[in-house]
């Protein structure tokens, strides 16, 4: 293969990404992103309010729900008329999103444009065909009865995304301080916008530890509810205390994080950041929450962040007391390994497992274990796992 057509490969292979912001706080997360400069992926918002849509200068492409419904004025708080809003638009939705493998939808619950749509919108995702990933917000504890409809819309998204990424605000509010209501929503823009534009450029642009699409899918798909924690810091072990900051506050209660089905690490760092550093924060996390499945992590250099590092951890399959009464995801399948590759690593993994009984865990290389589980997830067929 030249050189030219490797490129063109590349190209070609490349995922389609879209985002849609729903409803105002959606857009407004969109607008961040935007801002920040999305590489490789499309920026759709849409709400019931044409005032708020117009000022949406920055998105691909923008999409006014429910005109006969709401006639341009939004929907009140009243989600079941986002829903019917959104479903006057279906066949928009379905045309925008033709084509795309990773699908975000970003929204603030609790009022009604985004909360209705939402659940409208992943249902298209899993249409046709997208790792579909919602990233929302729950209202403050004093918002009571925004809480309440936060918490039937996860219900019904539960049954058509793969992995949704809950930021409570309340908790953001315990852990950023007792900021101001103004800034409070500023930070969890900004936070749920990382998240989307973090995993997007680890995929779409070649960082110094890569994610790609399939480590993605491995585990975010069927993942349910998620959180996200955040660390930051420089100095000795910077990395060691970045991970544990964000392995420990999540900005979502949850029940056992020893138990999340999935773990995924994101690290950002200066020049100065070192593969052996990063190597570090995989064996520390495997300490940390050591029933979880799997694990995937994906690095990337930012010249402006010298000396100083950030992480983003992503817990998938957490319980969490608020959401107790949300369905699961169905469980994935076990991984079904292509011919030509079974007998060599079962060979492997059976020595494996001859050491585990003979060795004190301790003394197994840790690095090991977690390279044959990814190995497992990422030569596994995915195409029979949806529903
Ligand atoms: N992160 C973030 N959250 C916001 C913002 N504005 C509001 N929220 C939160 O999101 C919830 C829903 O608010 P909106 O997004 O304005 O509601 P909507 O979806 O447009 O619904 P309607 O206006 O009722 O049609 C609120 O209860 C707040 O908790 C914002 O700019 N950023
Ligand atoms: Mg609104």
């Amino acid at each position: 293969m030249t050189r030219e057509e490797l490129l063109e490969k590349v190209r070609t292979s490349r995922p389609s990404v879209t985002v849609v912001g729903l409803g105002g706080a959606g857009c407004n997360i969109t607008t961040w992103i935007a801002d920040k400069k999305l590489a490789g992926g499309k920026i759709i918002a849409a709400n019931t309010d044409a005032a708020h849509l117009s000022t949406m200068t920055r998105a691909d492409k923008i999409i006014l729900l429910g005109e006969k419904l709401c006639k341009g004025r939004g929907c009140g708080g009243f989600p079941e008329k986002g829903a019917e809003a959104a479903r006057e638009n279906l066949a928009e939705i379905k045309e925008e999103l033709k084509g795309t493998n990773l699908l975000f939808l970003v929204a603030g619950l609790g009022g009604g444009s985004g909360t209705g749509a939402i659940p409208v919108v992943a249902g298209v995702g899993r249409e046709v065909g997208a790792l579909t990933i919602a990233c929302v917000t729950i209202p403050f504890t004093i918002e009571m009865a925004r809480r309440e409809k936060a918490r039937e819309a996860i219900s019904s998204l539960a049954l058509v995304c793969d992995s949704i990424v809950v930021i409570d605000n309340s908790k953001l509010r315990e852990i950023a301080g007792n900021l101001p209501l103004k800034e409070a929503l500023s930070v969890a823009n900004a936070l749920v916008g990382s998240f989307v534009k973090n995993l997007t450029d680890t995929i779409t642009q070649p960082s110094l530890i890569n994610l790609d699409y399939a480590d993605l899918r491995a585990i975010m798909e069927r993942g349910g509810i998620s959180s996200i924690g955040i660390g930051e810091g420089d100095g000795e072990s910077r990395i060691e205390k970045s991970v544990s900051q964000a392995i420990s506050t999540p900005l979502l209660d949850i029940t056992d994080i020893s138990n999340a089905y999935g773990v995924l690490i994101h690290i950002v760092g200066g020049e100065d950041m070192t593969l052996d550093e990063v190597a570090v924060a995989g064996e520390q996390i495997l300490e940390k929450i050591p029933n979880t499945k799997r694990i995937i992590w994906g690095a990337k250099v930012d010249p402006s962040l010298s000396g100083r590092v950030r992480v983003m951890a992503v817990l998938t399959g957490v319980t969490c007391p608020f959401l107790s009464g949300v369905p699961k995801p169905q469980p994935i399948p076990a991984p079904q390994l292509p011919k030509e590759v079974v007998k060599p690593l079962r060979e492997a993994m059976e020595h494996m497992a001859r050491a585990q009984d003979s060795f004190p865990r301790e003394t197994i290389s840790k690095a090991a274990v977690f390279s044959k589980e990814k190995q497992d997830v990422k030569n596994a067929p995915r195409t029979s796992y949806r529903g």
